[in-house]
């Protein structure tokens, strides 16, 4: 079975989208300061973040004030995905989600931060 993988749409101090995809036993996760891209081409950034148990995969609601990340999350899209390479921190991913579909990548740039981006790429 694939993996699954959500994005929350979290409105906190500042709006931001939280990339997570299963794996290695966790969601590995990124915080995209713009709304994801559906169109190839367009490039984010992503700045990758602490590393969320699987439970909270299904997670919306409230973060409370006083708490990190204080603010509302909700499921923005979510879905399976296929890893289709691995090249050193290099990923390329199929994501079949309700919004996000197709290939994407993710780049490593410097320290936590990356690109996030969809490919010309079928991908599906
Ligand atoms: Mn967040």
């Amino acid at each position: 079975m694939s993996p699954r993988f959500v994005v929350h749409r979290h409105d906190a101090s500042r709006l931001h989208w939280d990339l997570r995809l299963e794996r290695e036993g966790v969601l590995k996760s990124w915080a995209v300061p713009k709304e994801p891209p559906v169109a190839p081409g367009v490039k984010r950034l992503a700045v990758e973040v602490e590393d969320h148990d699987l439970d909270h995969i299904d997670f919306e609601g409230e973060i409370p004030e006083g708490e990190y990340g204080a603010g509302t999350v909700e499921i923005w899209d979510d879905g399976m995905y296929d890893l289709l390479s691995e090249h050193g921190r290099r990923l390329k991913l199929a994501l079949r989600g309700r919004r996000l579909r197709g290939e994407y990548v993710l780049v490593p740039l410097e320290g936590k931060n990356w690109l996030f981006f969809r490919t010309k790429g079928k991908g599906e």
